[in-house]
């Protein structure tokens, strides 16, 4: 599990050179810019149930076979275990944003997790537009502009869109 730091750092030793100018220069940037990340973190965290429950609810709406007799989130058990699902996602995704690296999500969360769901019979394609549709509300809340200084948070808001991407790609 790396952060930005770290992943730098890995890679320059693997290269056995010093870490180089733009390396420097990127991590600058990501210092100076970093109220923008935590406070990313801190809302979608914050906005953690109401991000999984409307994605949730949004998804049934959409697939509802997913919740009639025989679907995949049918039953108490099942949607349970479906909603907690996109929490955990939702999570590793908060975490990947904090470290500023894909790869504790990657590594924790996304690693078999497609085999996982095609062992349980559970669609991977509905859980990519479950997470398509947290992407969504994460980045509305985390990207709203009012009460808060104004900003560019383009850069950092592509990062955390990539996150999602990487798990919904994941599953798909
Ligand atoms: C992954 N999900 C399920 C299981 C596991 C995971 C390991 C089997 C064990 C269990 O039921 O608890 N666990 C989960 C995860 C990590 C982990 C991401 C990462 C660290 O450890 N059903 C639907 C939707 C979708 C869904 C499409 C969006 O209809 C999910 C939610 N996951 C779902 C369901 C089950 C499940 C298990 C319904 C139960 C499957 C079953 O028992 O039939």
């Amino acid at each position: 599990m790396f952060d930005a730091f770290a992943k730098v750092v890995s890679q320059a030793d693997s290269r056995g050179a010093y870490i180089s100018s733009a390396q420097l220069d990127a991590l600058t940037a990501m210092v100076a810019e970093s109220n923008k990340r935590l406070d990313t973190v801190n809302r979608i965290t914050s906005n953690s149930s109401k991000i999984v429950a409307d994605a949730a609810r949004s998804l049934f709406a959409e697939q509802p076979s997913l919740i009639s007799p025989g679907g995949n989130a049918y039953t108490s058990r099942r949607m349970a275990a479906c909603l907690r699902d996109m929490e955990i996602i939702l999570r590793y995704v908060t975490y990947a944003i904090y470290a500023g690296d894909a790869s504790i999500l990657e590594d924790r969360c996304l690693n078999g997790l497609r085999e996982t769901y095609l062992a349980l019979g559970t669609p991977g394609a509905s859980v990519a537009v479950g997470v398509q549709k947290m992407k969504d509300a994460a980045i509305a809340i985390a990207n709203d502009a009012n009460g808060v200084t104004r900003g560019d948070c383009s850069a950092l808001m592509s990062e955390v869109g990539s996150y999602f991407d990487k798990a919904a790609a994941a599953v798909a």
